[in-house]
């Protein structure tokens, strides 16, 4: 064996060593977590403060490249960063005790950092972080000695070899003894650590699942359902429905897992500027019964001709009534509305006690309990205003505050504090790149302009001109509307534009803005070949 080939095979048994030490903390903290504090998970705090602390444009990337599954995405390059830092931690502990133990420190100190900047400081939500720093470190340094036993540091190696020739029994038996108790160790360890750590995460997850909770609510009859007029919904194939599926529903939030929230568990803080602190159950919510209002969310990242846009109808209280039992005081202008993950939204005062407009805190979304994803058990909702100004979600408090006294999550973070949604309108069909027979052709889409209402849409071929479009009999003036257009299509490549005009008069913006700072505008244009 040359000296080379013994010091990589010692640096990669040092490797080990630290990956074993790595295993032994993410497995000790997750046991921790499950028996004394569920959402003080380090490795999940850690990748929820990577979410909130990565720039907006990297967030975008994020969003772009890997859809749907950013949160994996994220997941799994935070593994691949504990595995490269346990192997170092290991190997500079074996190079030069205790310099590995200073990495588990640092790791130690960063995870509590965030796990208590997200959970609060709770002597229980140290303990996980803690615990994990502390075993993991213990088992870091027997590792060590026990492989400095057998291979010797490096130092210790040429040594080693010098003194071969005059090698004594006891010296013989170390190395020996050394190694036999690194691979009990590390197997032991490493093993345990996986299995607990693998187990603890799997029955967090299962047990803190409110689907069954979620499946045995029953929720009282509504006092008014909404009524749907003749002509609500148009009958074009692949048009947009009228109320989008909870299915179909995009999704937009932080939460790097679902937060599960027990309805009997749950408390609304309503605190602040307020004549009287007030806390409601989730019974006490529902107690002051439930009325069924449609409405239109609309995200701010939403793109021209975009999908993040959904219609539902949603069973809830008006935040004014609540408001009310609080008794907002004079001076307020801003309700910060938050969720139990820390989520926050600032939304006016006056948008939330409007008598003409329906804010309401929602706890059914199309006929069933709210979806775990969608804010169960309760979030807020209010009619013409971003979701990230107004729809919170795992709702907990509501602070009556003013808007120079407190921000949201967005605020610092490129967005405007104020944001209502913009007049806009869509092409669903033809859908881009789908195949068009020439003769009649229904163009179809979809406009909104919560709260003011659509009063009506036109559509351009080829920059011919602009031509009114059918659009089905509004809900109410706070969800959207389908239009359409009988087209005769001629053989050949075709522009098709969509513009939309309130009940104020008011025309859809033509000049093309991006989604920072409070929406993008521009007129939905859409490219169509027609078969000869
Ligand atoms: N707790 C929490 N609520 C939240 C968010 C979030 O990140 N966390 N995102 C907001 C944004 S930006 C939007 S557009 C809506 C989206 O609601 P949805 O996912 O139910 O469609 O939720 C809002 N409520
Ligand atoms: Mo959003």
């Amino acid at each position: 064996m040359t000296t080379h080939t013994g010091r990589r095979a010692s640096l990669a048994l040092a490797a080990l060593a630290g990956l074993v030490s790595g295993a032994v903390f993410l497995g000790a903290a997750e046991l921790l977590a499950l028996l004394v504090a569920r959402t003080a998970s380090p490795i999940l705090a850690v990748g929820g403060f990577v979410i909130d602390i990565v720039p907006q444009p990297f967030k975008e990337f994020a969003i772009a490249t890997f859809g749907a599954n950013d949160k994996i995405a994220l997941l799994a390059g935070l593994g691949l960063a504990v595995v490269i830092a346990s192997a170092i931690g290991g190997i500079l502990e074996y190079l030069r005790s205790p310099s590995g133990v200073v990495i588990v420190a640092i790791a130690g100190v960063l995870s509590t950092a965030a796990v208590v900047s997200r959970t609060g400081v709770t002597p229980l939500s140290f303990l996980p972080p803690v615990v994990g720093t502390v075993a993991a470190s213990v088992v870091l340094i027997l590792l060590g000695r026990r492989l400095r036993l057998w291979r010797g540091t490096l130092e210790g190696a040429h040594a080693d070899a010098d003194a071969d020739a005059d090698a004594d029994t006891a010296s013989d038996e170390a190395p020996a003894l050394g190694r036999r108790g690194f691979f009990r160790l590390a197997g032991v360890a490493g093993v345990s650590a996986v299995i607990v750590g693998v187990a603890s995460r799997v029955v967090t997850a299962a047990t803190s699942s409110v689907d069954a909770i979620r499946d045995a609510l029953k929720l009282p009859a509504p006092r008014r359902t909404l009524t749907v007029p003749a002509g609500a919904e148009l009958d074009v194939p692949g048009l947009s429905p009228l109320f989008t599926p909870n299915a179909d529903f995009y999704r937009v939030d932080t939460a790097l897992t679902v937060p599960a929230i027990d309805p009997s568990t749950w408390r609304l803080v309503v605190d602040g500027m307020v004549e009287r602190r007030v806390e409601l159950s989730f019974d006490d919510l529902v107690g002051m019964g439930l009325d069924e209002y449609g409405i239109t969310l609309t995200c701010v990242s939403n793109e021209v001709g975009g999908g993040l846009v959904g219609n539902a109808r949603w069973l809830g209280v008006p935040v004014r009534d609540i408001l009310r039992m609080a008794g907002p005081q004079a001076g307020a202008d801003m309700v910060l509305s938050r969720s139990v993950d820390g989520y926050t939204a600032s939304t006016p005062l006056s948008a939330l006690t409007d008598d003409g407009l329906d804010a309401i805190l929602a706890v059914a979304m199309n006929g069933e309990p709210l979806p775990a994803e969608h804010g169960f058990p309760v979030r807020m909702i209010v009619p013409g205003l971003y979701g990230y100004v107004s729809a919170t979600k795992w709702l907990t408090e509501l602070k009556v505050t003013t808007f120079a006294a407190d921000e949201a999550y967005w605020t610092p973070r490129g967005y405007s504090a104020e944001a209502p949604i913009k007049l806009s309108s869509r092409v669903d069909v033809p859908k881009v790149g789908s195949p068009v027979a020439p003769g009649r052709v229904p163009v179809a889409g979809m406009a909104w302009a919560q709260p003011t209402g659509v009063a009506r849409v036109e559509v351009n071929i080829d920059d011919t001109g602009w031509i009114p479009a059918t659009i089905s009999t509004p809900v109410n003036d706070e969800s959207w509307v389908q239009w359409m257009y009988e087209w005769d299509a001629a053989p050949g490549t075709h522009y098709i534009a969509v513009r939309a005009w309130n009940k104020n008069g008011q025309l859809q913006e033509q000049q093309r803005a991006p989604i920072a700072p409070n929406g993008s505008t521009g007129w939905h244009r859409v490219l169509v070949t027609v078969s000869s």
